[in-house]
């Protein structure tokens, strides 16, 4: 058995609980914080059998691979609204620790 540590965007969060529900994972979902950006991402934990983990991370990368985004880029001088250009941003991604479970107990 294994224990999954997954990383995601907290954008992507709820997708990629509704994926893992949908094919029976359980997860619990953690509201954690990226120690470098120190902005809010989310941490799921998954217990599952050796033979899953492969298709749990397709499921992962299926909903949260990195991409690109075009988001409205907005100028504002002392005069007001200058251009609004929109920008390109990278935006999900995944980041993925998967280690093993030396017992499992549930009581
Ligand atoms: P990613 O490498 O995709 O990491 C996204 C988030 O995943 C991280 O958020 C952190 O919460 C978690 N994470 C990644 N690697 C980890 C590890 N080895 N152990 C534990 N947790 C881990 P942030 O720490 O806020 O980082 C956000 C993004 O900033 C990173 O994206 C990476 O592109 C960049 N970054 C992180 N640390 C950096 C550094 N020391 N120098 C330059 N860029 C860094």
């Amino acid at each position: 058995m294994k224990l999954m540590f997954v990383i995601v965007s907290t954008d992507d969060a709820n997708v990629v609980q509704k994926a893992l529900i949908k094919e029976h994972f359980q997860a619990t979902k953690i509201s954690s914080t990226g120690g470098f950006l120190m902005k809010g991402n989310t941490t799921f934990l998954i217990g599952a059998n050796d033979d899953k983990v492969e298709r749990i991370i397709e499921i992962i990368g299926n909903h949260s691979r990195q991409r690109k985004k075009v988001i409205p880029n907005s100028i504002i001088s002392e005069f007001g609204l200058l251009s609004s250009n929109p920008v390109e941003v990278t935006v999900g991604g995944a980041t993925i620790f998967v280690l093993n479970v030396e017992a499992f107990h549930k009581l």
